[in-house]
């Protein structure tokens, strides 16, 4: 049986999504963010970097999402979410895969990092902490966000899924991404977005697995 031990409000919620979809049994084992929203240490017994999410099943434990629903699709996923192997829709899907968490995520990291810096500082250095990260945000963060989201945009304008015409693993990896660009800086004028989110979050499997994950402040 699949173990998903899973962080509330973290990207973990797409492996729910995905088992969810598949109809595959799994067990959810919660984790609660502390106040510094750090993972609770219990996750470091679980594995050495003490992140969310992991897998265990049998004698596996695998961290990473992409590499999770990887597994998932390919161990218990007779082929669904998955365009054909080899297909221009499966390299579609395999950059995505990687792209989720290499070059989108780490941008909306520092964004919300960033963001809490100032309120973090001492009271004298606040409105010098703010103006530096002002600066940061203007010149350094908000161009590329501004790419990512462009590039995004323009990759659902043809079918409204990120890897053809059904949805695939580059969708469910691509999911919280959006979710934490909605959240953290809006889409602006970009309708595929947010129209992308609304169609994830509509699907029933979607629903089911909120209910098993718990609290999610992006759905
Ligand atoms: N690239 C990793 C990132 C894992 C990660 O940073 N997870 C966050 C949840 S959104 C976490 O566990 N944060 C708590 C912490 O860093 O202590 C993945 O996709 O699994």
């Amino acid at each position: 049986m699949i173990t998903v031990h899973h962080l509330n409000n973290s990207r973990s919620q797409r492996v729910l999504w995905l088992l969810e979809e598949l109809g595959v049994p799994y067990e959810v084992k919660r984790y609660e963010r502390l106040k510094s929203l750090l993972a609770p240490p219990e996750l470091k017994r679980v594995h050495p970097l003490g992140k969310s999410p992991v897998l265990t099943e049998g004698e596996l434990t695998l961290a990473e999402t992409g590499a999770i629903v990887t597994y998932v699709a390919e161990t218990h996923g007779g082929g669904r979410f998955q365009p054909e192997r080899g297909s221009a829709d499966w390299w579609r899907m395999q950059h995505f895969l990687h792209h989720a968490e290499g070059s989108a995520m780490p941008p909306l990291f520092m964004k919300l990092v960033f963001a809490r810096i100032p309120g973090q500082a001492p009271f004298i250095v606040r409105p010098v902490a703010k103006a530096l990260m002002r600066g940061v945000d203007t010149h350094l963060l908000a161009p590329r966000l501004a790419d990512l989201l462009d590039y995004w945009d323009a990759s659902l304008a043809q079918t409204g899924w990120f890897a053809g015409p059904e949805p695939t693993l580059a969708d469910v990896m691509m999911s919280f991404p959006l979710e934490a660009a909605g959240a953290r800086i809006g889409f602006g004028h970009r309708r595929h977005l947010a129209a992308f989110v609304e169609r994830v979050h509509a699907r029933p499997a979607f629903r089911a697995a909120l209910e098993r994950g718990g609290p999610y402040a992006y759905a």
